[in-house]
């Protein structure tokens, strides 16, 4: 049985790690041309069994249909310094031509009812395996600083809480959500201010 998820899941590590490493040398190359990065760090992880169980129970998607119907099995996150950055990303990733966007969702301007923001995007990636190419689903949650504070607080909560959060604690998550906006556009206002230091710091590093 553990062989036959192994099996199952083989593609979408391995897509996982290749995207990394893709999405993170999108980060170097803007370091060597000492520009602003758009891209302030990725992170990827391919999603354990239990709660690929869990999601297929809880959205009634039949074992056999995995593959085409959840789209987050393999995930990464971009994460972003400024709201601005998060559209260039998203072209940046159309215009390449080792995966296709199929589909995107913004949660930024649709934010969802619990306060969560974020782009998503899902692609679809050739795998090379040994009985040829693959094409899987990828999910890249494409978000800024404070907006993934404030997911991976509250993705904890959930997990404590199982969804069901006391109503003091959802209404200061939604209050949290509400700082988190705030302080995005108070960033987003001095922008240039940061960008032109974070330059001079750059190169100050380089003497
Ligand atoms: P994990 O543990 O992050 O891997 P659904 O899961 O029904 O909301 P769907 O159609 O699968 O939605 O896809 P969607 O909406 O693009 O996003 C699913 C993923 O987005 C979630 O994965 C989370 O990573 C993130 N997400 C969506 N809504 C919230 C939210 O309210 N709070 C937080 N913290 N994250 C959210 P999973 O499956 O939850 O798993």
């Amino acid at each position: 049985m553990l062989k036959h998820w192994d099996l199952f899941l083989a593609p979408y590590k391995q897509a996982v790690e290749e995207l990394k490493v893709k999405l993170k040398g999108m980060r170097s190359q803007y370091e060597l041309k000492s520009t602003h990065s758009p891209i302030e760090f990725v992170t990827g992880r391919v999603k354990p069994i239990p709660s690929v169980l869990d999601k297929a129970a809880r959205k009634g998607i039949p074992l056999d249909r995995l593959e085409e119907e959840m789209q987050d099995i393999a995930g990464l996150r971009m994460m972003c310094q400024f709201v601005d950055d998060i559209p260039s990303v998203v072209e940046i990733l159309k215009e390449r031509n080792d995966f296709e966007v199929v589909e995107e969702r913004n949660y930024i301007t649709e934010k969802k009812e619990s306060g969560y923001r974020s782009y998503h995007v899902v692609l679809r990636y050739p795998v090379q395996t040994i009985e040829g190419e693959k094409k899987i689903l990828v999910e890249i949650q494409i978000r800024t600083l404070a907006m993934n504070f404030w997911a991976t607080i509250e993705h904890s909560l959930n997990y404590k809480y199982s969804g069901n959060f006391p109503r003091e604690i959802k209404e200061r998550l939604q209050r949290a959500s509400e700082a988190a906006f705030q302080l995005d556009e108070e960033m987003s206002k001095i922008r240039e201010e940061i960008q032109e230091a974070q330059v001079m710091f750059s190169r100050k590093k380089e003497k």
